[in-house]
């Protein structure tokens, strides 16, 4: 007899494209063989908990079918390829997809291995497996690339292996401002890991995107670190090796210099709330769902209220990398009935959310992630309504800030950008972070470390009071804080680099 064994299992979906179809197929996966419903993910993704052994090639077999796959959304290769949202907001943001998912296709491995365990369980050749880009082992660590549209980081563009900040002039793409080398995972009490924002190396095109990803890969495939997997991500491979060395080896591979970077601008991280007209006229609806957990719990019946929406919804779905939802492509005449749905299954609590509340978003961590040393999707709905009732206090409810809970220093919920940040140390035990900007371009600083709830809303309060009685007008408490000299200037302030 076997120990009931549940797994995690994460799907691909490059840019968090769901169709209505998709969507039922992954409702089917999740109330037949899951246990937590289906949750976003903080790479714009389903990911489903609880699913047993026994259950797993079912499960993986289903979402094959359902056009999608768990290929690479794991693993020591290029994860899933994340964009802005919303790309049907104009015709560039589905240029933006297009490449988005040429990106995805690019750098999935090449193994029959998944077929022939996971799909029809027969080996279907005996050659062994070649993987050009991988070669035998792979890369060192897992890499990450992602594509923000400006105005809106809401993808953490700073964040990724390889951020790409796509540049469109004149209504037309032009090409990407390219950011190495940014990452959130760092381990407690060791300063030689750390978060990093990626540096900002040149302008590409088009049509030189796929290759320059490439070129990025193998640099860190040849040279990134196989012998300590803490300093195994880009990250390091850049910062001991030096960014000129970067640059220069990434260009003598690529056999052309890269060009000086295009001006771009961000405004913020977070995801537009409620109904937005897209050029075409079509409507696109943004949804606030907390820690992405779409589940039928208590009075929350969020799953069925998304299952119905599938049935009759003709546009697509977005997952966002705020963990939420975008009704997307609605034709005007059809904005009713999805208004009727969404209210008659609470999704449209955004309408009364306060601004931390809109601007939340929380690792998974316990009860399912082993690497979890505190408590933070299931501590988000304990400690919000605390938080809300200090700026309530203070008239502050309605201002925007990014909160940012993490149940271990590896950074799922890329918790360094956030305003106020809590990474868990032990249970009831955080460090409090504070002072990231409000569009993913400076990390926070360490306030207060290993304290317990009562002392973070000791801190918090008192900087409550400070913030509205000495901000300026329309700036942002991490900018405050930072000001105000609260906190000291952050380790790495986002410079652009033109070498
Ligand atoms: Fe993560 C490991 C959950 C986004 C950095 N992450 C894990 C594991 C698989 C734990 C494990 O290895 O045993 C977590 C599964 C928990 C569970 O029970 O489901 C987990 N990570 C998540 C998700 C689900 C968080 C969420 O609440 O949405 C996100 C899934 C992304 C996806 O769909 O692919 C998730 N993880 C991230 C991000 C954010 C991002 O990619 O934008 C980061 C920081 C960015 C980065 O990579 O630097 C992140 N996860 C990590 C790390 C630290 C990596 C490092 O360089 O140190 C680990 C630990 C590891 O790899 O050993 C980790
Ligand atoms: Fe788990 Fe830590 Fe990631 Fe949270 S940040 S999901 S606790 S690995």
């Amino acid at each position: 007899l076997e120990p009931a064994y549940g797994f995690m299992i994460r799907a691909r979906l490059p840019g968090g494209i769901v169709t209505p179809k998709q969507w039922l197929a992954f409702d089917h996966i999740a109330t037949t063989w899951a246990t937590r419903g289906l949750r976003i993910t903080t790479r714009q993704t389903f990911q489903l908990h609880g699913v047993p052994k026994r259950n797993l090639k079912n499960v993986m077999q289903a979402i094959h079918e359902a056009m999608s796959t768990t290929l690479a959304a794991c693993g020591d290769v290029n994860r899933q390829v994340v964009s802005s949202v919303n790309p049907l907001l104009s015709s560039q943001h589905q240029v933006v997809q297009d490449w988005t998912e040429k990106l995805s296709a690019h750098f999935l491995p090449h193994t029959r291995a998944y077929a022939e365990i996971w799909l029809d369980g027969k080996k279907i050749s005996n050659e062994p497996d070649h993987e050009p880009l991988y070669g035998h082992s792979y890369l060192p660590r897992k890499f990450k690339i992602g594509i923000a549209i400006p105005p809106t980081n809401d993808i953490d563009v700073f964040a990724q292996d390889l951020g790409l900040i796509a540049i469109i002039e004149n209504g037309i793409l032009q090409g990407f401002n390219v950011a190495a080398g940014g990452g959130m995972g760092a381990t407690h009490g060791d300063d030689t890991t750390y978060p990093r924002l990626g540096s900002l190396i040149g302008f590409v095109t088009p049509e030189q995107v796929v290759q320059v990803a490439e070129a990025v890969v193998t640099v860190q495939r040849d040279y990134g670190n196989r012998a300590e997997r803490q300093h195994a991500r880009l990250k390091y491979t850049i910062d001991s090796h030096g960014l000129d060395w970067f640059k220069s080896e990434l260009e003598q591979r690529l056999g052309y210099s890269l060009k000086p970077l295009r001006p771009y601008h961000f405004d913020h991280n977070g995801d537009r709330y409620g109904w937005l007209e897209g050029e075409d006229g079509q409507w696109h609806l943004g949804l606030y769902i907390e820690s992405g957990r779409l589940n039928d719990t208590g009075e929350n019946r969020f799953l069925t209220g998304m299952r119905e929406l599938a049935q009759v919804h003709k546009g697509e779905f977005r997952l966002t990398c705020n963990q939420n939802l975008i009704i997307a492509n609605v034709a005007a005449a059809d904005r009713a009935r999805i208004d009727e749905l969404v209210h008659q299954y609470g999704l449209d609590g955004y309408h009364k959310q306060s601004g931390i509340r809109r601007h939340s978003i929380a690792c998974v961590a316990l009860p399912t992630c082993g690497l979890a040393m505190a408590e933070s999707e299931r501590y988000l709905p304990k400690l919000l309504p605390k938080l809300e009732t200090l700026l309530a206090h203070h008239n502050l409810l309605d201002a925007p800030i990014l909160l940012r809970l993490s149940g271990c220093p590896n950074g799922c919920s890329r918790p360094y950008l956030g305003e106020i940040t809590l990474i868990g140390r032990a249970i009831g035990r955080y460090d409090l972070r504070l002072g990231a900007d409000f569009t993913g371009q400076r990390l926070n600083t360490l306030y207060r470390e290993n304290i317990t709830e009562p002392e973070i809303i000791d801190a918090l309060d008192a900087l409550f009071g400070a913030y509205a009685n000495g901000r300026r007008q329309d700036e942002k408490f991490g900018d405050f804080l930072v000001r105000a000299e609260v906190i000291e200037a952050p380790s790495q302030r986002l410079i652009p680099i033109v070498l």
